[in-house]
């Protein structure tokens, strides 16, 4: 009798409600809100050093000054120093910058991105500025501004206990002098190749890493890099539906058109770490963006909703990994 009335009841419910469907439950995220003007701001700081070329005052300058930034957001700074040498021979002195947010934390995540600039606008349409430095806002600023919101945040909600992990926020160096003929991959990623090979401290490792790579850019979408999912197919699905939950579907997208891209989540990858690069795409084309390696790639270019996205999206990641 009781399971008759069950079965009665429960049509009757559904005439009840009209038909509908209930209402879902909005999902609430627990993250605090990235600020993109904050990031924005951290970009043109970086931006108004000029090209942070590798041997050059302007790197070094910019350099202590995202050390700085990250100390005074109580990050735990240790430097890599390496000499090395880029693919014509010219001896280079690299700085990997790690600052860590809660070292003490067994349990690590890292986002990362370069710091450093493209020596020369080999992509412009102008032939004459070919080998002139770029400033790098997208390529390069960008993650490093995005990073510096995210600590910003870590810190200032050090005290909620809604973070389980340690961030690790590194700074690559030495990323972007590499030869773009296809078949030169060992000239890029000098910084994160260093690293991969010797850690910033014997034994650290991490669950793993989320590399960021032009976040600032217009006309910005991000694809799953094929790389990213060869090595760490968990770890794509884990930051999209990150991205999908808080309405930010539109710029992370699951269309497959996501290429191979030798970045420095290869790297981390193949130092047994799973990592994935989260590296903007144009929307019009679906290639690299439309400033890329060029002379238009500085802050009149950078869209504070592309820097929103991502940062909210990486808040999103970090509040929600238990
Ligand atoms: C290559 O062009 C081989 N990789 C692109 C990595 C890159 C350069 N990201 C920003 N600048
Ligand atoms: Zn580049």
């Amino acid at each position: 009798m009781k399971k008759l009335l069950y079965l009665l009841a429960l049509p009757l419910f559904l005439i009840g409600c009209g038909g509908s469907k209930p209402a879902e439950a909005a999902y609430v995220s627990s993250a605090p809100s990235f600020n993109e003007d904050s990031a924005y701001q951290y970009v043109a700081d970086q931006c108004a050093f000029g090209p942070r070329t590798m041997n050059s005052a302007a790197h070094d300058s910019c350099g202590n000054y995202i050390a700085e930034k990250f100390k005074s957001f109580g990050c735990t700074i240790y430097d890599q120093y390496a000499d090395s040498k880029l693919h014509d021979g010219t001896p280079i002195k690299m700085r990997n910058i790690i600052a860590s947010f809660n070292p003490e934390a067994s349990a690590r995540i890292i986002i990362a991105g370069h710091w450093d600039s493209r020596p020369w606008a080999d992509n412009d349409p102008d032939e004459s500025v070919h080998n002139t430095p770029i400033d790098g806002a997208n390529d390069g600023a960008s993650s490093i501004g995005v990073m510096l919101e995210i600590a910003r945040q870590l810190y200032n909600h050090r005290d909620s206990s809604k973070v389980h992990v340690g961030v690790d926020l590194i700074c690559w160096d030495a990323e972007d002098a590499g030869v773009s003929d296809g078949q030169s991959e060992s000239s890029w990623c000098l910084g994160s190749q260093y690293w991969s090979g010797k850690r910033h401290f014997d034994g650290y490792t991490a669950r793993y890493g989320i590399n960021l790579d032009m976040v600032g850019g217009n006309n910005t979408v991000f694809y799953r890099e094929m790389y990213s999912m060869t090595y760490a197919p968990g770890i794509v699905d884990k930051v999209w539906a990150a991205a999908g939950r808080i309405g930010y579907g539109k710029y992370f997208s699951y269309d497959e058109k996501g290429g191979y891209i030798t970045d420095d989540h290869l790297e981390v990858n193949r130092g047994g770490i799973q990592c994935v690069d989260v590296i903007g795409s144009d929307t019009n084309d679906g290639g690299f963006p439309a400033t890329w390696h060029t002379m238009n790639d500085n802050i009149k270019n950078i869209n504070k909703s592309t820097l929103k996205a991502v940062g909210q999206t990486m808040l999103e990641v970090i509040w929600t990994e238990q």
